[in-house]
């Protein structure tokens, strides 16, 4: 077989009457199903409920573009550097050997799904998932975007101390060609003042609405320049401090628009970032923490038809802690701490050694575990009726996030986690996890995901059957099943946050082959428990 990795993917044709082709589109027909649980006269009442959907995919992947804000960090090299080196089949010599290019840790190029049984065999057959649904290959993504340093790409590719020089030395010319990043926009109050002498790359003016108009022209410029179908934005750059939510000014689209007229003070870089995606009707993804997606974002994203997703790549410590909180508490343990420390050496570690930005990260690693605790009430006591404030959210593990700024060990982020539940009988037990990787190499293939998960939802509609509606029409602008890569996954104003990682994946895996007329995981393997 050939590595899932290198290989393009295989076309997979369904044989059904749920599913159709044609050159243009996949047609399928999917059965949502459910159920109602109503707790009346002492008792739940649950019914079972099927809602009829279409889904329509386009098949033709769109020439895609990957505007990287921030694309001269460390995240920014790392991704273009690797791209380059998959594209040109570009190996390099470490001290173990040679080592050839991959996308390991992207759940789209690295990881497969079970497809059916091969009746021969009566093994299951897995592909690799993006296999399912024609999707854009990460070699074919044209690289571009904005910094506010304006180090060359290979210059900034080697500040960021992330890549064996073997392949740096190799991939360097390559990366020179993409340049300089264009000129961004600089508020230096919305990032560390540590970040001040980056800063040197700049669209002149303090006007906002000018700089929307100029990040509008550079997505046009960039779009036509290179003859693209879509462009994806993407933020990648320094962790901001939180906007204030302010009524008149980011709570409706409207204020929004007309705060950035009036140049207000608190319209961050990465909202205005989204504001010129969302007019230009190309997806944004926030790849940080902060709330980029204030209110007036969100509505406008919905008055455009326009996609987002966010916030915050949940790349290591936080991603482990999606899985083994939800394992503890479905394993009718009970955390009642969870202790993370973290430290690490590169600039993102710098930013965040300030207060207000370290806030923002402390935000989206604390709230991963809140749905696992809100899904087990025999643990964890509800909130008291009326409860305010943090009493509302019931009984909560203590949860601690400490980030360290260390500069010896670079990229190379050191995180610790102290997990101390009760067991049966009043017991205890502490399980420690230490974990050390270069952040970047693990953020890279999350941005990939993401930027290609996105471009596709721009080509799945879908029509609900049992509303009678006959045209297909876009999916919700927030784009949720993008959670599996995010630590604080944005959903729909009104929905619940999913942050366990397997129903995230799940969601997704099922979402991928609704599209083409089969159903989710099926787990229950039946006839392997029957005779
Ligand atoms: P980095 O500090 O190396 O790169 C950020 C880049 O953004 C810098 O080159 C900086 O000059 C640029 N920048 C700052 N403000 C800008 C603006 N307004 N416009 C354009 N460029 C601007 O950081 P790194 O490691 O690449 O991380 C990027 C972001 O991704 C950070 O916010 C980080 O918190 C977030 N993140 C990173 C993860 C990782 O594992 N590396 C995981 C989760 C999130
Ligand atoms: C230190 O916490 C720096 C951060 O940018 C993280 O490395 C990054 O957010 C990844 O977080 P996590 O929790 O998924 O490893």
């Amino acid at each position: 077989p050939v590595h899932p990795t290198a290989a393009r993917p295989v076309p997979i044709a369904v044989q059904s009457e749920s599913v159709s082709y044609s050159d243009e589109h996949i047609v399928s027909k999917f059965s949502n199903r459910g159920s109602e649980a109503v707790f009346a006269n002492g008792q739940y009442s649950v019914k079972p409920t099927v809602k009829p959907f279409e889904f329509q995919t386009t098949r033709k992947v769109s020439k895609t573009g990957l505007m990287m804000v921030g694309m001269g960090g460390n995240n920014g090299t790392t991704l273009s550097a690797t791209i380059i080196a998959n594209r040109h089949g570009i190996s390099w010599r470490t001290k173990s050997g040679i080592q050839q290019p991959n996308y390991i840790g992207s759940v789209l190029r690295a990881s497969t799904v079970s497809i059916g049984t091969d009746p021969s065999t009566g093994k299951e057959v897995y592909v690799p998932i993006s296999s399912i649904l024609p999707m854009v290959h990460p070699n074919d993504l044209v690289l571009g975007g904005w910094d506010i340093s304006g180090l060359p790409m290979d210059k900034a590719m080697e500040r960021a101390q992330v890549l064996d020089w073997d392949l740096q030395r190799q991939v360097a010319p390559h990366m020179a060609e993409i340049g300089k990043p264009l000129p961004s926009i600089y508020y230096p109050d919305f990032i560390a003042a540590n970040q001040e002498a980056r800063a040197d790359n700049v669209v002149p003016g303090t006007d906002k609405q000018v700089h929307l108009e100029h990040l509008r022209a550079d997505i046009r410029t960039f779009k036509e320049k290179h003859a693209l179908d879509r462009v994806i934005v993407f933020w990648t750059a320094n962790t901001e401090r939180y906007s204030d939510i302010i009524p008149g000014v980011n709570d409706t689209a409207d204020n929004l628009l007309a705060a950035i007229k009036s140049s207000h003070s608190e319209v961050s870089p990465s909202t205005l970032f989204a504001v010129a995606a969302i007019l230009e009707g190309e997806p944004f993804v926030n790849g940080a923490p902060q709330n980029t997606f204030v209110p007036g974002v969100i509505q406008l994203a919905e008055r455009h038809h326009s996609f987002i997703g966010g916030d915050d790549l949940k790349s290591g410590q936080t991603k482990l802690k999606s899985v083994f909180a939800e394992f503890l508490v479905n394993a009718g343990i009970k955390p009642l701490s969870i202790a993370s420390y973290n430290h690490l050496g590169n600039n993102d570690g710098h930013n965040l050694s300030a207060e207000p930005q370290f806030k923002s990260k402390e935000i989206s690693k604390s709230s991963v575990v809140d749905d696992m605790v809100n899904a087990n009430r025999l643990l964890y006591k509800p909130p008291a009726e009326g409860a305010t404030g943090k009493a509302a959210k019931g009984e909560h593990p203590d949860h601690i996030v400490v980030i360290k700024y260390v500069p010896a060990v670079g990229d190379s982020k050191r995180a610790i986690d102290e997990y101390y539940s009760e067991i049966l009988m009043g017991g205890r037990s502490t399980i420690n996890i230490f974990n050390e990787c270069e952040d970047s190499l693990l953020a890279t293939p999350l941005i990939l995901d993401l930027s290609i998960l996105a471009e596709l939802l721009t080509r799945v509609k879908y029509r609900d059957v049992s509303a009678g509606q006959t045209e297909f029409k876009p999916l919700y602008p927030i784009l949720s099943l993008l959670s599996y890569m995010l630590k604080a996954p944005l959903v729909k104003p009104g929905t619940d946050v999913v942050n366990s990682l397997s129903r995230q994946r799940n969601a997704l895996e099922a979402f991928l082959k609704a599209c083409i007329g089969l159903e989710g995981s099926g787990d229950l393997l039946l006839e392997t428990r029957i005779w």
